[in-house]
C-alpha cells in the first residue's frame, strides 16, 4: 500500500475494515473529488467553448470535410474530416462514419486515422495501445445496427454538403455540411438537433511528446505552456497520472432546437429535468459529471458525479421528444445551457422558445453518438433499448421485498430474522448477507464461526420460497491460503498497473486485486467460482450482491483505479473506467447462469456500477443515502431518470444507509418504497437496528400495510417488467413521459404512474406532512385507490389530498384495468399460484377501459418457450373480456409443469370501481370461457358523499390463462 498517497476515504475505510464497530460515519467531501478545472481535459474543453464564445461570429470550427473523400453507400456516409492544426494550415485526418439503420437511427463515429509514425512506436511500450479506444461498442451494443440501405442523398449540392433522407417513410434528414463541419438532424423538415453548430468539436489529436529543453545550469527548467501543463501527466489529490498517450479528449455541442426540457444521464442527485451548468440563478456551476465513483452519502442537488453512468439523454417539448447516446465509457463531463430564441412558436409548439445546447466531453477515445428522433418518448426508449438491450425478466422474487442489514452476523441471526418477519406477518423475500459472512473479506468462504451451516440456512428460507443473496466484491485479498487469489495471480486475470505488473490497492479486505472481467478467459474463470461444488454454502435460492465494482479501490485517486492501468488488450483503465462496473456484473450474472449444467434459471445480481447495457444483467440500487428526509425526497427523481435512461429495475436503500431515520421517516421510506422496482431496505454496519417489526406500534402496523400494498400489487409490477422487457418502458414513469402534452407536468419528479396500471402514486417525502398536492395532468376521472372516493381534479393543476401517516397518497386512473393478489402472504412465492383480482377504473365518459396481465413461472426461460400468460383486459360498456394479449402468438403446444399448475388458477374477484348505475339492481354477471356459461354473484354500492358507485363480481371461477367473457345484463 502506497500509504503516502492514503485518501481520506481510505483512512476512513481501513478504519471501518478494522474496527467495523466503530467507523465514523462521515460525509462525502466534495473537494475530494474532481472540479472541472482540476480535470485537465475538461477544463480545456470548456476553455475551448469560452473562447469560441468570446469570439462569437469570428469562431470558425477548424473541422472541414474533405469533399472528394464523401461518398454514401449502403446506408452509410463516410469522409475525412480535416483538423487544421496550426497556423501553417497542417491537418489531420479524422474519417467520419455516418450511419443510418433501420429503425431510424443516426450514428455518427469520428476516429483518428492511425499514422505510422516512428515516434509513436518510440512512445509505445508493446502494452500500450495507440488507437483510440474502440470497443464500447463491443460490449454494449446488443441489436439495432441493421442499416437503411434505402437512406439516399437528396438536394444536389454534393460539393458543400450532403443531405441523407432516412428513417421511416423518409421522415428524417441528415444535412451534413462540410466547411466547417456540421451536421443537423431533421424531422418532417424542421431541424430538432444540430451537431458543431457552436463550433465546439474538438478532437485532441494524436501528437509527440516534445521533451522540455533542459534547464540551464542554475536555472529552473521552463514551464510548458498552462493549456499543456495536463498533457502528459497531472496530479490530484497526491495522485500523478502519467497519460503516455497525451491529451486525446473528444468534445461535441449538440443542440436541441426548440427543447427547454433534458433528461437522462443518470446517476446524479438532482431534478430529473436537467439544470443548466453555467451559473445564474438556481443553476449548477459544474459539468454534470459521468466517471464512475465512490461516492457514499452524496450530496444532494448537485451535478457529482455516482456510482454509473448511463450518456443517454432526452430533449422533451410538448408532443415531441428527441434523444443522444454518446457511447463513450471514458471519463465524461457535460454542460447545458438554456437559450431563449426568437422562432415561430406557434410552429413548433409550446416550449418551442427555448433551445437547449449541451456540449459533451470525454477524456479518450472514439467520437461515436446516436440521435434518436422520435417523436416520441416511447421511440426514443424503445430504439435505445434495441440498442443496448432490455431490462431482463427478473427472478420473480426479486420484486418482492428485500431484507438487508450490513450485516447478518450468524445463520442463527438470519433465522431469527426470519421468523420474526413471519411473527409479525410481514411479507418479504430475501435475505441479504453483507461483507461480513466472509473469513475475512475473502469472497467465496464463510465465516466458519458464525455461519456454521449456510447450507442449512438456505434451506430454511427455502422452506417458505424465499431466498438469500450474498455480497461479492470484485477485490481479491491478496494474502496465502487463497485459493482464489493464487488462481487469479498464476492465470494473470488481475487489471495490471501501467508498467504491466499485476495492479495492488487497498479495499476492505486490505491489499487486494482485481479481476479484469475484460478479459473473456478471467471471466470464465470467475464462473467456475460460483458452482454449487466450489462456492459450499450456496444452492439455488442464493444469489450475488456486487458492490464496489466502479471500481472502488481506497488508495487510489478519487478512491478507485489509476487511469493508467491496464486491462485486457493493452487499453488503459481511463479508456474503460465507465464500464468496469458492468463487465464485472456481467461476469456474475454469466455465472449464475452456469451454475450447475442443466440448470437454466434467471440470475438475480445486484450492481452498484453500471452503464449503458446494464439492463441486461439484473438491477442497481443508488449506493450510499443516509437516513435523512433529502434523501428519501432525492430517491424519487434519481429512480425515474432511471427509468427512462433505460435502466429502470432500481432501488435506494429503505430508511437510508447511514445514519438512524426516526419512526416516522422509516415509515414514510417504506411507503415510497414500496412503488421502488427494487425495493430493498439497507443499513450500515453502525446503524440501530430496524427491521419492520421493531418499530413498534403503529408504525409496524403501517409498515406492514406498505408491504402489503406491494405484494398485492406484483403481478401488476411484474407486468409492467414484462413491458420493460419488450418495449423498454420504465416501471414508473414521470408525468412527461405519460403524458407528453401536459406542460405543467414536465418538470414533476415526486410522482410518478406505475406501468400502465394508471395507478398514480405520490409518496409522502417530508417530515411531519399530512396532506399533499398531486399534480393531476388530464381530464381523466381520479379515483382513491383505498376508498373510491372520485378526486376532485382539474387538468393541469393539483389537487390537495389528506396524507396522514397510515396513508400513501395513490390514485387510479379512469380507464385502465390492473391485476392484483389480494390474499396476504409471507413470500410471493407462496402467492404463485393464488387467485387473482381484477380493478377496474371506469373512464369519466363511461365505456371503455383496458389493462392486462404477463405471467410466468418467474425463475426459468420457459417463458421463451412461449410457457407464459399474457392477457388482455378491457371493460366495453357492459362486458369485460379477457383475451390472449396481441403479439403473443400462439399457446404453447405443451404445457409445461408451471403453465398446466396455472390451469387451476382463476381470477376469482372483479372490483368495477365508477360501475355505471345502470348495474344498480343487479345482483349477477354471466360468465363465459371454454365454451361454458355459468353466474357470478354481482354486489353493486352506488356513489354515497364523495365515493364512486362500485360493483364487486366475486367467484368469477374464469381460468386466468383462457379467454372469457363477463357480462352485466
Ligand atoms: O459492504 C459494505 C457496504 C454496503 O453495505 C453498502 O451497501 C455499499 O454501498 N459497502 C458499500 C462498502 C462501504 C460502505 C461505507
Amino acid at each position: 500500500m502506497r500509504s503516502s498517497t492514503l485518501t481520506w476515504a481510505s483512512s476512513l475505510c481501513l478504519l471501518s475494515a478494522l474496527t467495523p464497530l466503530i467507523s465514523p460515519v462521515v460525509a462525502v467531501k466534495e473537494n475530494d473529488f474532481k472540479k472541472c478545472d482540476q480535470s485537465g481535459f475538461c477544463k480545456r474543453n470548456r476553455a475551448y467553448a469560452d473562447n469560441a464564445h468570446a469570439n462569437g461570429a469570428l469562431w470558425t470550427s477548424p473541422y472541414n470535410i474533405l469533399p472528394e473523400s464523401a461518398s454514401l453507400k449502403d446506408g452509410q456516409f463516410q469522409a475525412v474530416i480535416l483538423k487544421t492544426i496550426n497556423k501553417q494550415g497542417e491537418t489531420v485526418r479524422l474519417p467520419i462514419t455516418v450511419s443510418f439503420t433501420e429503425a431510424g437511427v443516426a450514428r455518427v463515429t469520428v476516429d483518428e486515422e492511425r499514422r505510422q509514425n516512428k515516434d509513436i512506436e518510440l512512445r509505445h511500450n508493446s502494452a500500450a495501445r495507440k488507437e483510440r479506444y474502440n470497443e464500447a461498442e463491443q460490449l454494449v451494443i446488443v441489436g439495432g445496427l441493421t442499416l437503411d440501405k434505402t437512406a439516399k442523398a437528396v438536394g444536389d449540392d454534393s460539393s458543400t454538403s450532403t443531405t441523407v433522407q432516412y428513417g421511416p417513410d423518409g421522415q428524417f434528414e441528415a444535412y451534413i455540411q462540410y466547411s466547417p463541419f456540421s451536421v443537423e438532424f431533421k424531422r418532417d423538415g424542421a431541424t430538432e438537433i444540430k451537431f458543431n453548430d457552436r463550433g465546439l468539436l474538438n478532437m485532441e489529436h494524436w501528437r509527440p511528446k516534445v521533451e522540455a529543453p533542459a534547464a540551464k545550469e542554475g536555472e529552473e527548467a521552463p514551464a510548458p505552456p498552462a493549456e499543456e501543463s495536463t498533457w502528459w501527466d497531472e496530479t490530484f489529490g497526491g495522485n500523478t497520472d502519467t497519460k503516455p498517450r497525451g491529451p486525446e479528449s473528444v468534445g461535441l455541442d449538440i443542440s436541441f432546437v426548440g427543447y427547454d426540457h433534458v433528461y437522462g444521464i443518470p446517476s446524479h442527485a438532482g431534478p430529473l429535468s436537467l439544470k443548466e451548468t453555467r451559473g445564474g440563478d438556481g443553476s449548477y456551476t459544474e459539468p454534470y459529471r459521468m466517471y464512475n465513483l465512490d461516492v457514499f452519502e452524496y450530496i444532494l442537488d448537485s451535478p457529482m458525479t455516482l456510482y454509473g453512468s448511463i450518456p443517454f439523454m432526452q430533449a422533451h417539448r410538448q408532443d415531441s421528444t428527441v434523444g443522444v447516446f454518446w457511447l463513450n465509457a471514458a471519463e465524461t463531463w457535460v454542460d447545458i445551457t438554456k437559450e431563449k430564441i426568437r422562432s415561430n412558436p406557434m410552429a413548433l409548439g409550446a416550449g418551442a422558445e427555448t433551445d437547449t445546447k449541451t456540449h459533451w466531453i470525454s477524456e479518450s477515445g472514439l467520437l461515436d453518438v446516436f440521435v434518436f428522433l422520435g417523436p416520441t418518448t416511447q421511440d426514443v426508449l424503445k430504439k435505445y433499448s434495441e440498442l443496448t438491450g432490455y431490462t431482463a425478466m427478473p427472478q420473480e422474487s426479486a420484486i418482492g421485498y428485500h431484507q438487508c442489514r450490513w450485516n447478518y452476523v450468524s445463520d442463527d441471526d438470519v433465522k431469527d430474522v426470519d421468523r420474526k418477519m413471519d411473527k409479525f406477518g410481514i411479507p418479504y423475500d430475501v435475505i441479504w448477507l453483507d461483507i461480513e459472512y466472509t473469513d475475512g473479506k475473502k469472497y467465496f468462504t464463510w465465516d466458519a464461526d458464525k455461519f456454521v451451516d449456510p447450507s442449512g440456512m438456505g434451506e430454511r428460507l427455502d422452506e417458505h420460497g424465499r431466498k438469500l443473496v450474498v455480497i461479492i466484491d470484485p477485490h481479491i485479498k491478496n494474502t496465502d491460503n487463497y485459493e482464489v487469489v493464487s488462481q487469479l495471480k498464476s492465470k494473470e486475470f488481475g487489471i495490471k498497473n501501467k508498467d504491466g505488473g499485476l495492479f495492488d490497492g487497498w479495499c476492505w479486505p486490505g491489499s487486494s486485486h482485481w479481476i479484469d472481467a475484460f478479459n473473456p478467459k478471467a471471466v470464465d474463470w470467475w464462473k467456475t467460482l460460483f458452482k454449487y461444488d466450489t462456492f459450499k454454502g450456496t444452492a439455488e435460492n442464493t444469489f450475488i450482491w456486487n458492490d464496489m465494482n466502479e471500481p472502488s479501490v481506497f488508495n487510489g485517486p478519487e478512491t478507485t483505479m489509476p487511469k493508467d492501468n491496464l486491462h485486457h488488450g493493452g487499453w488503459e483503465h481511463r479508456d474503460v473506467h465507465n464500464l468496469n462496473g458492468m463487465t464485472f456484473h456481467n461476469a456474475t450474472h454469466l455465472a449464475l447462469m452456469s451454475r450447475k449444467s442443466g440448470e437454466l434459471r434467471r440470475p438475480f445480481v445486484l450492481t452498484r456500477s453500471f452503464f449503458a447495457g446494464s439492463q441486461r444483467l439484473g438491477a442497481m440500487w443508488t449506493g450510499d443515502n443516509q437516513a435523512s428526509w433529502d434523501h428519501l425526497a432525492a430517491s424519487i427523481p434519481m429512480l425515474l431518470s432511471q427509468g427512462i435512461a433505460g435502466f429502470p429495475f432500481a432501488g435506494a436503500d429503505v430508511g437510508g444507509f447511514f445514519g438512524n431515520p426516526d419512526k416516522e421517516l422509516q415509515t414514510r421510506w417504506f411507503q415510497a418504497g414500496a412503488f421502488y422496482p427494487f425495493f430493498r431496505g439497507h443499513a450500515h454496519i453502525d446503524a440501530r437496528r430496524r427491521e419492520p417489526y421493531l418499530a413498534g406500534e403503529p408504525y409496524t402496523t403501517i409498515i406492514t400495510s406498505a408491504l402489503r400494498l406491494r405484494y398485492s400489487l406484483l403481478p401488476a409490477y411484474y407486468t409492467a417488467f414484462h413491458q420493460a422487457h419488450v418495449s423498454g418502458e420504465p416501471i414508473i414513469k414521470p408525468l412527461y413521459y405519460t403524458h407528453p402534452n401536459a406542460e405543467g407536468g414536465f418538470a414533476i419528479d415526486d410522482q410518478f404512474f406505475i406501468g400502465d396500471t394508471g395507478l398514480l402514486a405520490k409518496p409522502v417525502l417530508t417530515e411531519g406532512q399530512t396532506t399533499i398536492d398531486m399534480f393531476i395532468p388530464d381530464h381523466e376521472v381520479y379515483y382513491d385507490y383505498f376508498d373510491y372516493s372520485v378526486v376532485p381534479t382539474q387538468a393541469g393543476k393539483r389537487t390537495h389530498m389528506p396524507a396522514p401517516l397510515d396513508t400513501i397518497p395513490l390514485l387510479m386512473r379512469g380507464g385502465h384495468i390492473f391485476p392484483r393478489r389480494d390474499q396476504p402472504r409471507r413470500s410471493s412465492q407462496l402467492m404463485k399460484y393464488d387467485d387473482y383480482t381484477l380493478v377496474v377504473a371506469v373512464p369519466r365518459t363511461g365505456g371503455r377501459a383496458e389493462g392486462s396481465l404477463y405471467v410466468d413461472d418467474g425463475d426459468s426461460y420457459d417463458y421463451e418457450q412461449g410457457q407464459f400468460i399474457h392477457q388482455a383486459f378491457v371493460l366495453d360498456g357492459d362486458t369485460i373480456k379477457s383475451t390472449r394479449a396481441s403479439g403473443s402468438g400462439e399457446p404453447p403446444k405443451k404445457a409445461g409443469a408451471w403453465l398446466k399448475a396455472m390451469a387451476d388458477v382463476h381470477v376469482d374477484k372483479i372490483v368495477v370501481v365508477g360501475a355505471p348505475t345502470s348495474w344498480a339492481g343487479q345482483t349477477e354477471v354471466t360468465v363465459t370461457s371454454e365454451g361454458q356459461t355459468w353466474t357470478a354473484p354481482l354486489d353493486y354500492t352506488p356513489a354515497s358523499g364523495g365515493r364512486a358507485a362500485f360493483a364487486v363480481v366475486r367467484h368469477v371461477n374464469a381460468r386466468v390463462g383462457s379467454d372469457w367473457q363477463v357480462t352485466v345484463a
